[in-house]
């Protein structure tokens, strides 16, 4: 079963994400699938595409699929990770992709929603990234996207209490771009795409790639890499880590040691 529909009109596509029963959790399989939509938009005139779930549904994205997080002592988030293939086919891709978001998001669903050029969320968008409810360590390329995004203090509020961020806050702090009523965003998410794609998208898809060069441009020496590779390599080798998982899927809260 497919777990996601797309159209393409006036040079705007849209993706929406259609796998309501599993809230969205981007298993690798819909991973994939979202993927091959870009790789096949690369070679058409896309001017922008927008990522968006269901009008009705209540969660944009849960985020990884638990039931796919590796055994303790893997990495759960590796480079070749196809949600890190994903994000990376979308800050590459030539066009602006904008999500428009009406639901909760979790988790990698954040840090996919943050990846994205803009963000258009509805008053019932929220925000939490969990990777300390589950046990996991984040990967260097997910704390940048927050780094990016929000302040220093803010992100390690985030990252601390792994709660959900409310439409109000997240305008607040600019982690949206603009919050619009329920239903009035999908017109207004369109007629931005509408007028992004009545530009060059020469200029567009180049003013693109240098802003995404330039916020990246922050030196990382060779021990402070390495140093934060032993970091993740001591969490995601926990106790820690199997507890998070097994509680999620045994819906039972975790009860962690530290360890
Ligand atoms: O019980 P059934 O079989 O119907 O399945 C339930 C859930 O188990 C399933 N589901 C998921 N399955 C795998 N991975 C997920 N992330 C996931 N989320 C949900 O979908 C069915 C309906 O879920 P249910 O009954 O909980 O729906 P709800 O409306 O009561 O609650 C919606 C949520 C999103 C609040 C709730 O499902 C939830 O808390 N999901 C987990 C959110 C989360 O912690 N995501 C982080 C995933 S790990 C990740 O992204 C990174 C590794 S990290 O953590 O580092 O960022």
């Amino acid at each position: 079963m497919k777990s996601i529909s797309t159209t393409f009109n006036d040079k705007i596509a849209i993706i929406t994400f259609n796998n309501d029963s599993r809230r969205n959790a981007l298993s690798d399989e819909m991973l994939q699938e979202l993927e091959h939509c870009f790789e096949n938009y690369s070679t058409k005139d896309v001017r922008v595409v927008i990522l968006r779930s269901n009008s009705n549904a209540k969660v944009w994205s849960a985020g990884l699929d638990i039931n796919q997080l590796p055994e303790p002592g893997k990495d759960p988030l590796p480079y070749s990770h196809p949600l890190e293939k994903l994000m990376r086919r979308i800050e590459e891709f030539k066009s602006p992709v904008i999500a428009m978001v009406t639901g909760s998001v979790w988790g990698g669903g954040f840090d996919l929603a943050l990846t994205c050029d803009m963000i258009i969320g509805s008053p019932k968008c929220s925000f939490a990234i969990t990777p300390a409810k589950i046990g996991v360590p984040y990967n260097t390329t997910g704390l940048m996207h927050f780094l990016n995004a929000v302040e220093m203090n803010i992100a390690k509020e985030m990252f601390f209490t792994a709660r959900p961020i409310n439409a109000e806050r997240a305008y607040n702090i600019g982690l949206i771009n603009h919050l619009v009523d329920t239903d009035e965003i999908e017109y207004f998410t369109y007629n931005l795409a509408k007028k992004i794609s009545e530009n060059s998208p020469l200029a567009i898809s180049v003013i693109k790639e240098q802003l995404n060069l330039l916020g990246k441009a922050k030196p990382v020496t060779p021990d402070v890499f390495e140093k934060i590779n032993e970091l993740r390599a001591k969490a995601f080798n926990s106790f820690d880590f199997s507890e998070g998982k097994n509680a999620f899927l045994e819906k039972r809260k975790p009860e962690f040691r530290g360890n």
